[in-house]
């Protein structure tokens, strides 16, 4: 690996090579307006029309590639870069929070375990591959138990005899319930999140730098963004205006013929449901329409 002296005037973004993020890392890279030209090198993908690589590895090395300086840029779970940097002020890295990748570490045991509080845990054995993390959790709760380092199948560990519980990733809970265990406390809250080197790029890259998280941010707003069209009557717009979710300083247009209702235009930062709907025409609402957001810029 080559640091940033010895290489081409090229942005580097070090993502996961193949994984849970890769997918949803490339979607945001394609959606920033980046053609993504995969080439022979498995290691690095040149972006077709900007000057960027894509330094596609393991997640676990990204923190490092990135603290290092060897990529400007890095997309990663916040699992990850916390039980890399314990003692970093993580802000201080991530650019921003990505919205994908959810989970939550978690503490969890068998079911049949009357499990009362951390407490329960002082003298044991957890089985984790979050030693860091779930050291500092173990010690701001006042615990001490005994870590044991897994590099996977964490899952296995109660069965096994190796450990009384385990701390590990959950999302859907289907794994911890095939295995006969249930979560409990909750050790960190986790999504993919963009991180930055800590040198600012060479002064050549800053434009394209600045236009790239102009855009990441763009892409981020924009998920999950609806743009809502309605009619509504003037005697409920207050009450209408309230109930759309997420909305910041709504449109009001006249209706051609219409004295009593107005036109309400809204960028909602959240989805739509149908509840909310549902909601919105029992107000008097009608001619309700949601739209999907491709990009913004705020
Ligand atoms: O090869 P590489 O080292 O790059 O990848 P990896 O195998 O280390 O990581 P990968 O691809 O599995 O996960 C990458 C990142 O996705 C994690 O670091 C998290 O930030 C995020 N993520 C989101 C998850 C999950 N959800 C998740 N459910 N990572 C792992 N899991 C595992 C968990 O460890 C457990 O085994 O899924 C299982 C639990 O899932 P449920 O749905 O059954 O609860
Ligand atoms: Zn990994």
């Amino acid at each position: 690996m080559t640091d940033r002296s010895q290489r081409n005037e090229r942005l580097r973004i070090a993502v996961q090579k193949s994984g849970r993020l890769a997918d949803r890392s490339a979607e945001l890279i394609s959606g920033a307006g980046l053609r993504i030209l995969k080439g022979a090198n498995e290691l690095l993908y040149r972006i077709e029309n900007q000057p960027i690589d894509l330094l596609r590895v393991r997640d676990d090395d990204i923190p490092t590639f990135v603290a290092d300086g060897v990529a400007e840029l890095g997309i990663v779970g916040y699992n990850v870069l916390a039980e890399h940097f314990p003692d970093r002020d993580l802000e201080e890295m991530i650019v921003q929070r990505l919205g994908f990748g959810s989970c939550t570490l978690k503490i969890a045991v068998p079911n049949e375990v009357d499990y009362t509080g951390p407490q329960w845990l002082e003298g044991k054995r957890i089985a984790t591959s979050y030693p860091n993390i779930l050291g500092k959790w173990l010690k701001d709760h006042g615990v001490t138990a005994e870590i044991v380092e897994m590099r996977g199948a964490v899952e296995v560990a109660p069965r096994m005899k190796i450990a009384h519980a385990i701390c590990d990733l959950v999302s859907t809970g289907a794994t911890l319930e095939a295995n006969g265990m249930k979560a409990t406390d909750l050790v960190l809250k986790s999504e993919a999140v963009l991180i930055k080197a800590p040198h600012a790029p060479p002064a050549e890259l800053a434009h394209t730098y600045d236009m790239l998280l102009r855009r990441f941010d763009g892409v981020t707003a924009s998920t999950g963004a609806k743009y809502v069209m309605m009619n509504a009557p003037k005697a409920h717009l207050d009450e209408i205006i309230r109930m759309i979710p997420g909305a910041d300083a709504p449109t009001i247009m006249p209706l051609a013929g219409r004295e009593d209702a107005v036109a309400v235009h809204a960028v909602c930062q959240e989805n739509v449901f149908w509840d909310t709907l549902d909601k919105l025409k029992t107000a008097g609402a009608s001619a309700i329409l949601v739209l999907p957001i491709e990009k913004m810029m705020k």
